[in-house]
């Protein structure tokens, strides 16, 4: 897979070095390229934002930079992602799907967001997701990026964190997780539950069964919705 990201603040991406990319595994597996924003300005300044049209607070990023990168990095088989507090939130079926594309371009914005434009223009040629992190306010596109790419490429086989079993994983989807233990055995007067210390398996899944529902109930109801 490659993976191209747009930012003012390339070196925000340096903890990919030393998290995601570290691995000699990886860097086989995918490939990922920074671009600075500003190389596609033409002014002294280098200047990637203008006041909005229609009066407002802040700034917004101008068009034409956005237009000269990404004309640069889009090919057919790529799929533009752009952070945005007004995008789907991201899920783990976002995650499987990007996971298994070829090329990903992810446009960080940052003050008040990215001229309109931009994603309208690229809606007519190629697949454009505005896509959220999640009900909350972010000063910028870049943390999204880290988040949906930690969480997009550990599902590539093969991978650095991919799970032993995928299979497993979407099991048990739709529901938090069950609480894990491991030694020792007691500890500040908590035990692990005596259930996980026998090997009756069937007990073990049924025990686990109910306390990811029981969590579920209580932290995130709406996931039991019909
Ligand atoms: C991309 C710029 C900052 C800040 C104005 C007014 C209500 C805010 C943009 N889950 C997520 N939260 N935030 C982002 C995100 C934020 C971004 C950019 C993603 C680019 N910013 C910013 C204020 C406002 N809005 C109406 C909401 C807009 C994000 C993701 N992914």
């Amino acid at each position: 897979m490659k993976v191209d990201i747009v930012t003012i603040f390339p070196t925000f991406f340096d903890v990919l070095d030393v998290s995601l990319l570290g691995k000699a595994a990886a860097t086989k597996l995918v490939d990922v390229a920074i671009h600075d924003l500003r190389d596609a300005t033409t002014d002294v300044h280098k200047s990637v934002d203008d006041t909005p049209y229609g009066g407002g607070a802040g700034m917004v990023m101008k068009p034409e930079p956005w237009g000269v990168t990404l004309d640069g990095l889009l090919g057919d088989d790529s799929i533009l992602l752009v952070p945005s507090p007004a995008g789907v939130v991201f899920s783990q079926d976002m995650a499987r799907e990007l996971a298994a594309g070829s090329h990903l371009v992810f446009a960080c914005g940052r003050y008040e967001g990215i001229d309109s434009r931009v994603v309208e223009h690229y809606q007519q040629t190629h697949r454009v997701i505005e896509v959220s992190l999640g009900d909350y306010v972010l000063n910028g596109g870049e943390v999204a990026v880290l988040a949906i790419l930690e969480a997009t490429l550990r599902l590539i086989p093969g991978f650095v964190g991919n799970p032993e079993s995928l299979v497993e994983e979407s099991h048990e989807a739709g529901l938090l997780e069950y609480p894990s233990y491991t030694k020792p055995r007691s500890w500040r007067g908590l035990d692990v539950p005596e259930v996980l210390l026998g090997g009756n398996h069937e007990a073990i899944r049924q025990w686990r069964y109910e306390r990811s529902l029981e969590r579920t109930k209580r932290a995130r109801p709406d996931l039991l919705e019909d």
